[in-house]
């Protein structure tokens, strides 16, 4: 078979067969499946899951690379889940604890509106008093006072605690945020879809079948959301692709997921470093690439928006993760916690000026999204 560019370049960097052959079916359309996501895992050739990650990023979203002007409002850090990869938690009352009231929340989102932001990403954690109609009233507010604003807001692992101290059932919840005005949803509290790592790491918060099912519940609902994966922790590769595979079974079911963004585990501060369980670097810049690469390969038909979290990532490996899928950088986030909690360093202030640059210097074409991916301007030059 006579093979060009892309393909050229993949063809000459493999000799391993098995790995040919998942690239092979790959290129031709094939669905690839859970020993083939495992394949991809095993295989040192980064160049290769690189090249086709990003022929297959090429195919499906082009060279257009968006972005946010958005900003992010973390609540509340009080939580009773206690999850062991986390950071930023702390017990009612403890020094560092946190709550924000809805008058705090305003002044906030008015902020950024002055600024020209639109779209808020708030997420919080499991407060052990605020009842729902705090978060009712807290999108009514908001939406009240900026209707012009998009809230992109609660997790499905929030939306579950809800439930929970509501006895709503999680459809009702979802149907009155909406009602009061909520957008979309984010994508946190995935963690690993697997209910033994669970117990292990979040085993307070909600199950893997929960989170999936609240997805699709507000899916057809008609609220989008995201999701993420958060790796680099106790998990195995067998587990991520299992994530990803639940991920890409949802999506078939309710198509409502807009974005993928694979989380990497910053340990310092956590209860899992604490107890020994994890090492203090966390996942390399290798593995985070890999995993990049390989969530675009087995989710490019189902999720296609792949998103770099530079947070997470660094503004420069988030540049270079252009070029192993990833077609996403998220936005200005103006603020967060979760990541500096747990020693994240990138941050200061992410600019509009700044995300143009990274875009820019990495041969893509910037532009600017909203929360739910319409696309708002193309900066050609
Ligand atoms: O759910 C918590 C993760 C998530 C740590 O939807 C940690 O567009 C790394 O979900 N190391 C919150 N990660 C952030 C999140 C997110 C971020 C950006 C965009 C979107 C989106 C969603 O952060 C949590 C959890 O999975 N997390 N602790 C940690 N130590």
């Amino acid at each position: 078979m006579v093979r060009r560019g892309t393909e050229l370049l993949l063809y000459k960097y493999i000799n391993d067969s098995d790995l040919k052959d998942v690239i092979d079916k790959s290129l031709a359309g094939e669905e690839l499946d859970r020993s083939d996501g495992i394949t991809l895992f095993n295989t040192n050739n980064l160049l290769a899951l690189g090249a086709l990650a990003d022929e297959l990023r090429k195919r499906t979203v082009g060279d257009i690379v968006t972005f946010a002007l958005n900003r992010h409002i973390n609540y509340t850090n009080v939580c009773i889940s206690k999850c062991s990869f986390c950071a930023y938690y702390r017990e009612k009352g403890q020094a560092g604890s946190y709550t924000m009231s809805i008058d705090e929340i305003l002044k906030k989102v008015e902020g950024s509106v002055k600024k020209g932001i639109k779209d808020f990403h708030i997420v919080g954690s499991h407060h052990p008093d605020l009842p729902f109609e705090f978060y009712e009233e807290m999108v009514k507010m908001i939406k009240k006072k900026f209707p012009e604003v998009h809230i992109q807001a609660f997790t499905a692992a929030e939306i579950n605690y809800f439930s929970e101290i509501s006895g709503l059932s999680t459809k009702e919840v979802l149907q009155r945020l909406k009602d009061a005005g909520l957008g979309s949803m984010p994508g946190g509290g995935a963690e690993i879809l697997n209910e033994e790592l669970r117990k292990k790491i979040c085993p307070n918060k909600v199950s893997a079948e929960g989170w999936i099912k609240i997805m699709k519940e507000a899916h057809l609902l008609g609220i989008k959301s995201n999701a993420t994966m958060l790796f680099g922790h106790l998990e195995s590769k067998e587990d991520r692709v299992d994530h990803l595979l639940w991920l890409r079974k949802a999506q078939k079911e309710t198509n409502g997921f807009q974005a993928f963004i694979p989380l990497p585990f910053h340990p310092k501060n956590t209860p899992l470093l604490k107890d020994g369980l994890v090492s203090e670097e966390g996942p390399s810049g290798f593995d985070i690439l890999r995993t990049i690469a390989i969530s675009r390969i087995m989710l490019n038909d189902y999720i296609t928006n792949i998103k770099a979290y530079w947070v997470m990532l660094g503004e420069k490996l988030a540049q270079i993760s252009l070029h192993y899928g990833a077609n996403d950088l998220e936005g200005t986030v103006v603020e967060e916690r979760i990541t500096k909690a747990a020693g994240g360093i990138a941050g200061g202030m992410m600019t509009e000026k700044k995300l143009l640059a990274l875009i820019r210097n990495a041969g893509r074409i910037p532009a600017l999204r909203t929360s739910v991916h319409e696309i708002l301007r193309v900066y050609r030059e």
